[in-house]
Order: structure tokens, then C-alpha cells, then sequence
């Protein structure tokens, strides 16, 4: 695919967002090919998913200003809703995603890492929501998910000073869960990932599933939510599976999404 490639390692698939020379930055053909990599991706056979930016650089240098700069009050909203709509499907996509932020994660860049189930970053990675410089908001949702990852003050702060942050300072806010090497990042998150998928998948999307959902209702209707998923692992192969390994004393475990 032109300007995303998709490369599947066992149960572990890594999307790789792939215009270095405009530091990966987001223009409408680069988020319709995401679309189609991430809509082709076969959750069923991939449990967990990594999305990193090709290059040592930069991770997204954000959206393609010259695109944007042209555009009228209708395509900007369209635009806006063009990149919504994927980074939501990423967001609630029934597998983990992990953002392997490898370089400058600027506006859309720090929005799409955003729209992953959480991220790990290299030395070099530099945060940020640079919109208001530019004479806008950020539009793929950096006002709605900043907020609820650092709380309101910091995003705040962040968006309304357009002031880029460092990798040490992303992860004291806890934008990112660990800075690594650069040289160390694709080994760090592939063990991860892997782990992840070592587990038992249909728990692991209910996890996913009862976290999302729940942040967006309130404790009474959050518990119910997760109630439902708890119960719904029940009477699954791999359940079983997983407790008749712990009974038996057993450490090779065989979940098989069932
Ligand atoms: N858009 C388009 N091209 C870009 C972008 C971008 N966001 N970022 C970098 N590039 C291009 C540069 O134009 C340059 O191209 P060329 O070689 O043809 O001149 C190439 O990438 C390399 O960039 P630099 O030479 O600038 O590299 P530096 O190392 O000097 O600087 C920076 C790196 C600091 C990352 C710098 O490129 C920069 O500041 N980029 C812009 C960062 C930014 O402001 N991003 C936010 C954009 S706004 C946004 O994302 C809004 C999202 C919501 C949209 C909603 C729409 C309605």
C-alpha cells in the first residue's frame, strides 16, 4: 500500500505510516490508505497491533499543512472527520494497538498515537499540539483525548502554549508508559506486543472493550459493562484452557480465540 506498509510477525502486525520525506505527515492519501490497512487487518488471526512512522525521525509530523492550507470551512471539517473516523476505528479496533512513537509526534502525530491503547516512545520523540500557532484547533481529536490521558490543566497548558515536549516530560505527565533507545524501540513494543498476544485473546479485547467503554459511563453503568464482558470469557475454550493450566500446574497454555 503506497504510503503505509503492514507487515504481519506471527500474531503481531506492524503498521508503518511511510512518508519520510514530509516526516510522515498526514495528507488525505496517506489517511485513506490507513483506512485500508487497518480496515484489511484480520483481527481474528492478529492480536495485537503496532503503528509506528518510517525513519528515525519522526513518528507524524502531524497533518499536511499544505493541504490544509487551502482548504474552506467545509473541507476543513470534512477533513477533520475524514481523520476522525480512522483514528476512532483504530481506537475501538477489538485488539490492542501499541504507538511506537519513534520521532516527532507533532499535532496529528500526537492525536493518532493517542487513538492507541497506549505508547511507547524512543529518546528522541518530541510531543506536541502546535495547532493554535497555525491559526487552529487540533482537529482529530488532541482537545478530547489530551485532556482525559493528562487531565485538563496539562492539555491546557500544552495545546494553548503550542509548546512541544521531550520524551522525559511526556512520560512524567504520562502521555507515554516508557522512553527507550531509539535502537531499542521495535524490540521493546514487539516483546510487548508479543505478550500481549501470548494471552488469552478473547479477555484481552473484553479488557479492551470494558476499559474504553467504561471511561465513557459513569460507575454504576461501568461495572455493568464490565460484568457483561466478565461473564461473556465464561464457557470459552480458552477460560478453560487458562484455568486448567493454572489447576494442572501446567505453563504452556493453547488459547486459540475460542
Ligand atoms: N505537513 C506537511 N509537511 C511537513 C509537515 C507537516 N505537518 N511536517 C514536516 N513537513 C515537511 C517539511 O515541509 C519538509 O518538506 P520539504 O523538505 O519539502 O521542505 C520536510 O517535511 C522536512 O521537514 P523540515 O525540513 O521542517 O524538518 P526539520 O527537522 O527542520 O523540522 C519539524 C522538523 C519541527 C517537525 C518541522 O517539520 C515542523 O515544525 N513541522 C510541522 C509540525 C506541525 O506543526 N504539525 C502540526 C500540523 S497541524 C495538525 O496536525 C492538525 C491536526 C488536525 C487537523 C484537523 C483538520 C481540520
Amino acid at each position: 500500500m503506497g504510503f503505509v506498509n503492514y507487515e504481519v510477525k506471527g500474531a503481531v502486525g506492524v503498521v508503518t505510516i511511510n512518508r519520510p520525506e514530509a516526516l510522515n505527515a498526514l495528507n488525505s492519501a496517506v489517511l485513506d490508505d490507513l483506512k485500508t490497512v487497518i480496515e484489511g487487518v484480520d483481527v481474528n488471526e492478529i492480536r495485537c497491533l503496532i503503528l509506528t512512522g518510517a525513519g528515525e525521525k519522526s513518528f507524524v509530523a502531524g497533518a499536511d499543512i499544505g493541504e490544509m492550507s487551502s482548504l474552506t470551512k467545509a473541507e476543513g471539517e470534512a477533513f477533520g472527520k475524514k481523520g476522525n473516523d480512522i483514528f476512532r476505528q483504530i481506537e475501538t479496533l477489538p485488539i490492542p494497538v501499541i504507538a511506537a512513537v519513534n520521532g516527532f509526534a507533532l499535532g496529528g502525530g500526537c492525536e493518532i498515537a493517542m487513538s492507541c491503547d497506549f505508547r511507547i516512545c524512543s529518546d528522541n520523540a518530541v510531543f506536541g499540539q502546535p495547532e493554535v500557532g497555525l491559526g487552529i484547533t487540533p482537529g482529530f481529536g488532541g482537545t478530547q483525548r489530551l485532556a482525559r490521558l493528562v487531565g485538563p490543566g496539562m492539555a491546557k497548558q500544552m495545546i494553548y502554549t503550542a509548546r512541544n515536549i521531550k520524551a522525559d516530560e511526556a512520560f512524567r505527565i504520562g502521555l507515554v508508559n516508557q522512553v527507550v533507545p531509539q535502537e531499542e524501540l521495535m524490540p521493546v513494543v514487539e516483546k510487548i506486543a508479543n505478550g500481549i498476544a501470548m494471552n488469552a485473546p478473547i479477555a484481552v479485547r473484553n479488557c479492551k472493550k470494558a476499559i474504553n467503554d467504561g471511561l465513557e459511563a459513569g460507575m454504576e453503568e461501568a461495572i455493568v459493562i464490565e460484568e457483561k464482558l466478565f461473564g461473556g470469557c465464561f464457557e470459552t475454550h480458552d477460560q478453560m484452557e487458562g484455568m486448567s493450566a493454572f489447576l494442572e500446574k501446567r505453563k504452556e497454555k493453547n488459547f486459540t480465540n475460542s
